[in-house]
């Protein structure tokens, strides 16, 4: 058992609640930062609220994560909380930049006056590799993001290292690849098609809206991912790390996929909609693990066959509750 203590900023998205979850398995103290809202989001949490101990704080405000901080005194801060979706990062650019870009430094900001011994893990984002300019994509490839998202990320990787670099910080970035669950908001394509083919399933929806089917994602289990951002902590020297599946699939395998594991044709279903076409496109991403292999002893327990099930049968329990739950309503 360990007597460490974690700050996780975004505890409430699907990747705070993953690695909450892992952490507490292996013994740590767990804080949370949520933000204030009329209507709590704790859905994803709800299984271990019990556990774990949740800060009100916001990104946009330096005197909450200072208080984050000095009420929790973590030996790890994991930064998770972003605007994650990448088309409102068009809609949205300047907030996107305030929580995914300065709200970066606003915490090492925090860590650097109150607490610089506590080790710093960034979530970057593959996002930031865009037009990519080699395949497969290493911690050497140079970025050229193709979003405000992917801008906002890049601005928060190079200050991760930065950081590091200018005060010694135990600092890390992990650049993730796309990494899913049947915890994934239902706007990311992955759940939004699973969810759609349970719905389909169930005769509560007859098609499937799409934009890209070309694009190419290298998809993995967040479950999977969330285990590289805790070993990246346990290095002796702090690094950034590539962390992905190592295989590429397109949004239309991915579709194809999903309805067939309800016997269902994806071609009956699925149609392609102009309208969800975003304004720059990144094509083709692919992530070369090997250093996040051989470093940090990583590997991946389910593959983009297992995935696909997993989401489809999560999403079709998922229905059947609700489901039944409406039958015993009086
Ligand atoms: P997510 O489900 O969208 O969760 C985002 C979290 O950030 C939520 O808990 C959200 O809180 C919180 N948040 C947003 N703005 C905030 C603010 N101003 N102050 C405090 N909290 C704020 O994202 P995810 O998929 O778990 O991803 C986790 C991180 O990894 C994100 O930084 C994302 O950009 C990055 N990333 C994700 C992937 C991926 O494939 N999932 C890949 C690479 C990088 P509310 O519940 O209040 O909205
Ligand atoms: O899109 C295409 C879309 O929104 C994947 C975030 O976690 O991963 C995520 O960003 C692909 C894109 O994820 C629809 O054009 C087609 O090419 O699921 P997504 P994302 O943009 O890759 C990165 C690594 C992050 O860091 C982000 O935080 O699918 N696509 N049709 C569609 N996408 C959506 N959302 N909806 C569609 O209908």
């Amino acid at each position: 058992m360990s007597d460490r203590t974690a700050l996780i900023t975004g505890i409430t998205g699907q990747d705070g609640s993953y690695l909450a979850e892992h952490l507490l398995e292996l013994g740590y103290r767990v804080y949370g930062v949520v933000r204030r809202s009329a209507s709590e989001n704790f859905w994803r949490i709800a299984h271990i609220r019990n556990d774990i101990e949740l800060i009100h704080g916001d990104l946009l405000d330096q005197s909450s994560l200072d208080q984050a901080v000095l009420r929790s005194e973590p030996d790890e801060v994991y930064n998770l909380a972003a605007q994650s979706f990448v088309p409102t990062s068009w809609e949205q650019p300047l907030l996107t930049g305030e929580f995914t870009g300065l709200g970066v430094t606003r915490i090492l900001e925090s860590l650097r006056r109150l607490d610089k011994e506590a080790r710093f893990y960034q979530a970057s984002s593959s996002e930031m590799f865009g037009r990519v300019r080699e395949v497969p994509q290493t911690e050497l490839t140079p970025f050229h993001p193709r979003s405000p998202y992917g801008c906002a990320k890049a601005y928060g990787h190079f200050i991760t290292v930065n950081y590091r670099e200018s005060y010694g910080m135990h600092a890390c970035s992990g650049i993730l690849f796309n990494h899913e669950s049947p915890r994934r908001g239902l706007e990311f394509v992955t759940r939004k098609i699973t969810h759609t083919v349970a719905r389909i399933k169930y005769g509560l929806a007859t098609e499937l809206r799409l934009g890209n089917l070309d694009a190419r994602r290298d998809w993995g289990f967040a479950g999977d991912y969330v285990r590289a951002m805790h070993l990246m902590l346990q290095q002796e020297a702090a690094g950034d790390f590539v962390v992905a599946s190592g295989e590429t699939h397109s949004v239309r395998e991915f579709a194809e996929l999903a309805f067939a594991e309800v016997g269902l044709d994806w071609q009956d279903h699925v149609v392609q909609d102009p309208g969800l076409i975003r304004p720059a496109e990144v094509d083709l991403l692919v992530g070369e693990p090997r250093k996040a292999r051989e470093q940090l002893g990583w590997s991946t327990t389910v593959d983009f066959a297992g995935l696909v099930k997993m989401m489809v049968q999560a999403d079709l329990e998922w229905i059947e509750r609700q489901r039944n739950k409406r039958e015993r309503l009086p």
